[in-house]
């Protein structure tokens, strides 16, 4: 049993209603890590109308923006203080290496200032119209409750990139993270307590998004809805909330092109290649699954990376000799290995992997091989569905033309890699791609001052950057005279 409970609904900590509770299971070895209060639709609710409470009677939304950006920098001096302990707990939840769960917990903290230092550089807009009496002003307001729904793959990244805006506008929210990795979530709103956020303003709740889903989403005392996970949970909710007008903020993942032309620089091709698709064993919305390489350079470029590919250590996170851990979970990792057979199935070239490690050191994790496929093509599902493991397809061009044609064709539209050494010809490329951010020469890289976010099925709307900011600000226009007099239309009287 836990000894707190994990539930924060209007400052309270609490259980969940009917008492139930989720093992949380470390995927490098399938041991429990922790249980955790699983929250119940009535609890969910619950949290709502806290957040509700505190946004239409609390304090927060007027808040001066100098205050609200001093609890956001209070945060970040929290995260700081605990990222080791933060960083291992995401570890033992996800899987993947502590080197990336520091790397994480740094972004965490660099998002938190970045919006603490945006906030308070926002003026509002004055326009002339013309009147001297007139002052016309557009403003910014909070939008009102939100909730947040994040996945397993970043969990706390991906809450804090969404969190950090929210609290910075001046909005109420509930979190709701995913119910595979909920503890460095709860672990965060606990520092967010400590740091002074006020009752009602952060309500976090876990559990299963099919059960928690429609009262989160349904909801009418919902204003704004920001979502990170797969393609068919987003158009469930935006559904959901089509009923109600709330506005909704989805990103759905991508099946990411890196393109390489035959003059690209080559060591740093193949390493960012496969970089690219095998950090955090491909469970990353924006890996580069698949490369898309001029005919000419192909085999050579395929058999030195599937050289690297099998050197790749694969290994518990909390082994420093890892370089990448195990898959989220079984149920995933089954699904990766369905990919697998149907790519076979289709006729790609089974090129290394494939399989689990043989190791037994590792049989009772989660782990899959760094797989990939050559000679594949358009038709194929694995080269179009989100596989979400560690898998990466190829696919061969002789011309610019095709290389953007391929690089296009994809539902999704989330990211992009193109690798050459002619500079026009790169822009030209980026330019053709119809991806949220593209890279030239370099790959997976973001920084919290640019927006991220998806063309096409990737999603809609922006996280990080003004525009993250924006999502979370309703626009009012003020017009006031000073000088009122009548209209003046209607004479007849
Ligand atoms: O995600 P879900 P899953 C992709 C990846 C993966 C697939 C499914 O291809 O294999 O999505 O993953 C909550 N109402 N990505 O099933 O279900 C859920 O509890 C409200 C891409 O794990 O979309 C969790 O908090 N919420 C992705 C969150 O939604 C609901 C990262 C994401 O879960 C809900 C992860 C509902 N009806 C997976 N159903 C990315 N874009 O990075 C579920 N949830």
């Amino acid at each position: 049993m836990n000894d707190e409970p994990d539930l924060l609904i209007g400052g309270a900590w609490t259980r969940a209603a009917d008492g139930g509770t989720r093992r949380i299971i470390n995927p490098a070895d399938g041991s429990v890590v922790a249980t955790v209060d699983e929250a119940t639709p009535e609890d969910a609710r619950r949290a709502v109308a806290a957040a509700r409470a505190a946004f239409d009677e609390g304090a927060w939304p007027a808040t001066p923006v100098a205050e609200r950006a001093a609890l956001l920098t209070r945060i970040a001096d929290l995260l700081a203080r605990d990222k080791e302990e933060l960083a291992r707990l995401e570890t033992a939840d996800t899987g993947k290496t502590l080197a990336e769960s520091r790397i994480d917990i740094d972004d965490v903290i660099s998002v938190f200032r970045y919006y603490a230092n945006l906030v308070g550089t926002q003026a509002d807009r004055v326009i002339d119209v013309g009147d001297p009496a007139v002052l016309s002003r557009v403003v910014r307001e909070p939008i009102g409750v939100c909730v947040l729904i994040a996945p397993w793959n970043y969990p706390l990244l991906q809450i804090s990139w969404k969190v950090a805006p929210a609290l910075a506008a001046g909005c109420t929210m509930v979190a709701k993270p995913s119910e595979v990795t909920p503890l460095s979530t709860i672990a965060f709103v606990r520092l967010a307590v400590e740091a002074g956020v006020p009752d009602g303003v952060l309500n976090l709740v876990q559990g299963s998004g099919a059960a928690l889903g429609e009262a989160l989403t349904s909801n009418p005392d919902v204003d704004f809805i920001s979502f990170t996970g797969g393609l068919a949970t987003g158009k469930i909710i935006s559904r959901a909330a089509a009923d109600n007008v709330t506005k909704v903020a989805v990103e759905l993942g991508g099946k990411n092109p890196h393109i390489v032309f035959a003059d690209a620089d080559w060591d740093s091709s193949v390493d960012q290649v496969l970089t690219g698709v095998f950090l955090h064993s491909g469970q990353v919305c924006s890996a580069g699954t698949r490369l898309i390489v001029e005919e000419s350079i192909a085999d050579d470029f395929v058999a030195e990376l599937a050289s690297r590919a099998e050197r790749i250590r694969v290994g518990p996170g909390l082994d420093p000799a890892s370089e990448t851990g195990p898959l989220v979970s079984e149920e995933h990792r089954a699904k990766v290995e369905n990919y697998v057979a149907l790519g076979i199935s289709e006729g790609a070239k089974l090129v290394t992997g494939g399989v689990r490690p043989s190791d037994p050191a590792l049989a009772a994790g989660y782990f899959f091989l760094p797989t990939i496929f050559d000679h594949c093509d358009r038709s194929m599902r694995i080269v179009q569905e989100e596989t979400f493991g560690p898998i990466l397809t190829v696919e061969r061009f002789t011309t610019e033309a095709e290389a953007i044609r391929l690089g296009n064709d994809t539902e999704y539209g989330l990211a992009a890699g193109v690798r050459t050494s002619d500079a026009a010809r790169g822009e030209r490329v980026v330019r053709a791609l119809r991806h949220g951010t593209v890279w030239l020469n370099d790959f997976g890289y973001y920084t919290p001052g640019a927006e991220w976010g998806g063309f096409k099925k990737s999603g809609n709307g922006r996280e990080l950057g003004p525009t993250g900011l924006a999502e979370y600000q309703e626009i009012k226009h003020i017009w006031h005279n000073t000088a009122p007099k009548p209209a003046e239309w209607f004479k007849g009287i």
